[in-house]
């Protein structure tokens, strides 16, 4: 029986020793010294901005020559095969269409009310446009100006040139 008690206070011993040991380890590894802070202070060496030198130059007032206007001429764009002139807003657009012989021209009446497209050249085309999508198509199969108008509208006029 005195035996089991030795044997069981120097277990008891051992763990307390072995967690008087653990709790010490654990002191030194948390308990870390922090590094030194090195405070290196800035070398203040204020030096003074340089004076600003302002130079007053001399105003020299340059006469630029007028500028040249150039006159920019649209390219003309000549079509070829097909081409559509709109009736739009009372008047023909593009109220000059220039095209390549054998082009058939297309007029599509985007306009509310019914138009012509009436040669000036007698018996050379004369057509109704319906209002709202109406077209009539005629192909220039010979070189020339040809003016057109539309009969119900005086100053709807249009010219297909014909290349
Ligand atoms: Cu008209």
């Amino acid at each position: 029986m005195k035996s089991y008690w030795i044997k069981l206070s120097s277990i008891v011993l051992l763990v307390v020793a072995l967690l008087a040991l653990d709790v010490a380890c654990s002191k030194t590894a948390t308990s870390t010294t922090p590094l030194p802070t090195t405070s290196t202070t800035p070398s203040t060496t204020s030096s003074a901005p340089p004076p600003t030198t302002t130079t007053t130059l001399p105003v020299t007032t340059t006469t630029l020559p007028p500028p040249t206007t150039t006159t920019v001429h649209p390219p003309t764009t000549i079509l070829s095969g097909s081409a559509t002139v709109l009736a739009q807003g009372f008047t023909f657009n593009p109220q000059m269409l220039t095209v390549t012989v054998g082009t058939t021209v297309t007029w599509i009446n985007k306009d509310g009310e019914d138009h012509t497209v009436t040669s000036d050249t007698a018996g050379l085309f004369d057509a109704v446009i319906s209002a709202n999508g109406g077209t009539f198509s005629y192909r220039f199969d010979k070189a020339g100006t040809y003016d057109y108008s539309c009969l119900f509208h005086s100053g709807m006029v249009g010219t297909i040139l014909v290349k």
